[in-house]
């Protein structure tokens, strides 16, 4: 296979651990735990897994002689950078707990485990991919692990393999889903462990124990990096507005976390929007307002950025989608009527059978994402809100709204748009110093977790705005991350996702600065990762978490 210089150079990067991981560890269990909400519930749900202490691990003069240990790993979801590291951490930390030690890859993601698809993962291959991004080594898959037909299966090549433990880098529903499987396999006495990692870019799984989902890190670099060069552009052509929706399926943090290192005219936090009940006709005027204003300065240009999941955060919009999911659900009379129409009646037809909020939201809607809205669906019905073009639909309607002003004379400046939308350009990249070195420490910290013969726990790595010597690795319940809420028409107990808090310091940072960017051209242009180099260039972590922890 051939490598980039850069792969070839950076392979030799040794990722940092924490000192307590550097020499033997010892376990020191700190309180018990509950749940962040729904105790009861969720203790009488987790009966085998409810309520264990909190882990860290420090340095010990001497350790016991310990048994070699077979594990196997899988990753789960969208990939994030850092994946491979995880792995490699996996797999020096059980060779370190005994040469004889084995890592098994199941393949393609969950459906690995239960389909029996999985190799074993040599030194050979582990090198071959140590601080690469991707998750090409043994591939991922969104399959959910949620039956216990499946648990059984995944028991039976469990059992082939001499597994101890699985462990399973995922976001906060395959850490949800492991939870689930832990407290089954140590229900049953299966003699088989489970371990979470926090994965995900979207950076939505994160609590007081785990301070950031790694990905975050390396994805809003490159993201950055991609901003600061299109706002070096548009202040040197000045004349357009270049409308950037970013990836992260719901809460706004990749938005956020761009917009503190690049300081753009325009930031839309779907948490604020969804806070505030704006409603679509709102958010394009706040953005017309500032195009306005920046016009009338003679600045005709501007950088936007507009997070994924914004639609289904504006409460009309929401309402909208739900109606339109029941109107044209597969099978049902409605949908066979408008099946029947000519393309140019059908969004008319539409407008006609909703509320009559909802239909006036869909008749202000540009006429292609209309009809986007009814097209585009997912194998359940549903409307597909990732593919709905927002940067697209956004711009239009400023563009309208401009036009109006335009002709009430309180506007006269020119609008060019030009439109992006970065998603998987992140999410591969080669991951950072941070994301190497946090990556590493959490697959090590797995394998001390293993080796201390615990289930139902996630690797937890804290302290990290300082160096890395002083990170704190240790192990939190899964348990405790969760809470009950409806899925699919049922309570379930799931982990809770962190949104965007707008009581937190990165927020309010955020708004004591956004009318200035607005207004002044105030862009900062973060450049590529850096791999070598200065410090303070290369070892920089997110702003979120330095404004977190200051
Ligand atoms: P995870 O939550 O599985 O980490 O995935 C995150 C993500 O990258 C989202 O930001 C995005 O909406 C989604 O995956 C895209 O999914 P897909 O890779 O299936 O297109």
């Amino acid at each position: 296979m051939s490598i980039s210089a850069l792969q070839k150079e950076r392979a030799k990067y040794q990722p940092k651990l924490p000192k307590s991981l550097k020499g033997n560890v010892k376990l020191v269990e700190g309180a018990k735990t509950e749940s962040v909400a729904d105790q009861k519930e969720i203790a009488e749900l987790f009966p085998n897994t409810y309520g264990m202490p909190l882990i860290t691990f420090e340095a010990a003069d001497a350790a016991a002689e310990k048994q070699p240990v077979n594990v196997g790993v899988i990753l789960s979801g969208g990939q994030a950078p850092g994946g491979h590291n995880v792995i490699s951490g996996i797999f020096d930390g059980i060779k370190n707990i005994h040469p004889d030690s084995k890592l098994y890859g199941f393949l393609g993601g969950p459906g690995g485990l239960v389909d029996h698809k999985y190799m074993e993962l040599t030194a050979d291959i582990i090198d071959e991919y140590r601080n690469t991004g991707g998750f090409d080594i043994i591939g991922s898959g969104r399959t959910k692990l949620e039956e216990e037909a499946q648990f059984d299966k995944g028991l039976e090549i469990a059992k082939d393999l001499s597994l101890n433990a699985l462990v399973i880098i995922g976001g906060d529903d395959s850490n949800t889903n492991a939870c689930v499987l832990a407290e089954y396999y140590a229900k049953i006495d299966s003699g088989v462990q489970v371990i979470g990692c926090p994965k995900t870019i979207d950076g939505d799984l994160k609590n007081e124990m785990i301070e950031t989902s790694f990905g975050f890190d390396t994805a809003t670099k490159v993201y950055s990096e991609l901003i600061g060069n299109i706002q070096r552009d548009a202040n040197s052509a000045k004349k357009y507005w270049h409308f950037i929706k970013l990836m992260g399926r719901s809460a706004s943090h990749i938005g956020l976390e761009c917009a503190l290192k690049t300081q753009p005219n325009i930031t839309l936090i779907s948490e604020e929007v969804a806070e505030k009940k704006q409603t679509l006709g709102e958010v394009v005027d706040y953005m017309a307002g500032i195009v306005a204003n920046r016009a009338a300065d003679g600045n005709n240009f501007g950088v936007a950025l507009i997070p994924e999941g914004l639609i289904e955060f504006i409460p009309e919009m929401k309402v909208l989608i739900s109606e339109l999911n029941d109107l044209l659900a597969e099978g049902t009379e409605s949908e066979k009527e408008f099946k029947m129409l000519k393309k140019s009646h059908r969004n008319e037809w539409v407008a006609g059978h909703l509320s009559e909020t909802s239909s006036s939201v869909f008749s202000s809607l540009p006429s292609g994402i209309a009809t986007q809205l009814t097209l585009d669906r997912d194998p359940h019905g549903n409307v597909q809100v990732s593919l709905i073009e927002t940067e697209k639909l956004l711009g239009e309607m400023v563009k309208t709204r401009l036009d109006e002003m335009k002709e009430a004379g309180e506007s006269a400046g020119k609008f060019g748009t030009q439109y992006h939308f970065f998603g998987y350009e992140g999410r591969c990249a080669a991951p950072s110093n941070f994301d190497a070195d946090y990556c590493y420490s959490l697959g090590y910290t797995a394998s001390v977790l293993i080796s201390e013969g615990r289930t139902g726990y996630m690797a937890s790595v804290r302290n990290t705005t300082a160096p890395a010597d002083e990170w704190i690795a240790g192990g939190v319940p899964v348990t405790m991350m969760m809470n009950m809420e409806k899925r699919h028409g049922h309570m379930k107990p799931v982990i809770q996702k962190a949104l965007v808090e707008l009581e937190g310091a990165p927020y309010k940072y955020f708004v004591s600065k956004r009318g200035e960017w607005a207004t002044g051209t105030e862009f900062v242009y973060p450049g590529p990762i850096q791999y070598f180099g200065p410090t303070e260039v290369c070892d920089q972590t997110t702003e979120t978490l330095k404004l977190e922890q200051a």
